[in-house]
């Protein structure tokens, strides 16, 4: 072998470290293929012997510069991996792993499925709204004008948080505000449910909370009215309950809607028979939900007409469903999250 073919040798050693290097290869590997007993540059750098003393001069230092190049380059690889290689062989594989607590989904989040499941089957979609609404949608386009008497029955936290509109914010106190929402947002016929969180300032009690959930439910088409709304009702607390689950109707009222109603289910604890019972406290009902055919004055106010258009709403409290559903007679279980509780639900 002359010079020139030992210098295009070393090019393609350097060459091939190079590509190497930058890929992902194991270093021990690198390590023996160019530098060890009997990589490429070792047995390159051998072939000196029979080169004049000039010329191994020359062609030694340019080979062993690569050589440096290489050793440092796997050992500073080396030194990264050090600490990770040690730690690796503290580790006995022939323990038993950690005991880890099987989790579940909360048992508001299963009540809900539930009832987004049922209401899917009927050909409901889902719509989710603001916890922070403005007045108007929480109150005045739902025909509560700004004295009317029922905003005391849902007193809320109003918040400090004037923008350049003036307009009042405050936390919603029901999920009806996604009716106006929904209504200035798509045409009609909708079909819409909502569930949320909603809040009102509120004493605490075995059934009422000042942060609970609701859903709130609304079909909006030509011909809508209060049947409608009872057959939907009817078929999903059958589907929820049980087809022997006793629904009653009575007349209630809401600004929004005309006629309004509100729907009682029959008492599982003691079936009407305890006037200690801290769920129907003896009426053997439980109230579940308002509902109502919508006013037209709500219609009005999102641009439709209610000559043309009618529809049927409802807004259910979620947390009644669940301690219905799984037998817990105060809601307040529901948010104490006390794993006692909550194992002997699951
Ligand atoms: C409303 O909130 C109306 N938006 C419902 C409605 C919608 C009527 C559409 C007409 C048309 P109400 O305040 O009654 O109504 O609450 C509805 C349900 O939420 C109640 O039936 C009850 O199940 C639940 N609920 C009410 N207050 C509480 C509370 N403090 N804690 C837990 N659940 C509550």
């Amino acid at each position: 072998m002359d010079s020139n073919e030992w210098i295009k040798k070393l090019g393609d050693i350097a060459e091939a470290f190079k590509s190497f290097s930058e890929s992902n290869v194991d270093i021990t590997f690198l390590e023996e293929r160019f530098v060890g007993k009997r990589g490429e540059l070792t047995l390159l750098l051998r072939e000196l012997g029979s080169f004049k003393p000039e010329e191994k001069k020359l062609l030694g230092a340019k080979g062993n510069e690569l050589k440096n190049k290489i050793v440092s380059f796997c050992e500073s690889k080396k030194n990264l991996f050090s600490g990770f290689k040690e730690y690796h062989y503290d580790i006995d594989i022939t323990l038993p792993s950690k005991k880890y607590n099987q989790s579940n989904l909360h048992p508001i989040t299963i009540t809900l499925n539930r009832i987004i499941d049922i209401f899917q089957k009927l050909g409901f979609s889902i719509e989710w709204g603001p916890l922070v609404e403005e007045d108007y949608y929480n109150f005045e386009a739902l025909n509560f004008s700004p004295d009317h008497p029922a905003r005391d029955m849902q007193d809320t936290f109003y918040l400090d948080l004037k923008d350049d509109k003036n307009k009042n914010y405050l936390l919603r106190t029901h999920t009806s505000p996604v009716q106006i929402r929904s209504m200035l947002k798509y045409k009609p016929p909708l079909r819409i449910i909502s569930p949320g969180k909603v809040f009102r300032s509120e004493a605490i009690d075995s059934t009422h909370s000042f942060v609970f959930n609701q859903i709130e439910g609304f079909y909006v088409d030509k011909n809508v009215s209060m049947a409608d709304l009872k057959w939907t009702l009817e078929s999903f607390m059958k589907d929820f309950f049980g087809s022997s689950a006793k629904i009653r109707f009575s007349p209630s009222y809401f600004p929004f809607v005309e006629p309004g109603a509100q729907a009682e289910v029959s008492c599982v604890f003691c079936g009407g028979t305890d006037k200690s019972c801290r769920v129907c406290h003896g009426s053997g009902w439980i109230e579940m939900l308002g509902a109502g055919v919508m006013h037209p004055n709500v219609l009005k106010n999102c641009g439709y007409d209610p000559n043309e258009f009618s529809g049927f709403a409802f807004g259910a409290g979620i947390e009644r469903f669940a301690m219905l559903l799984l037998g817990i007679d105060d809601l307040r279980v529901l948010y104490e999250n006390d794993l006692r509780v909550l194992r002997q639900i699951f």
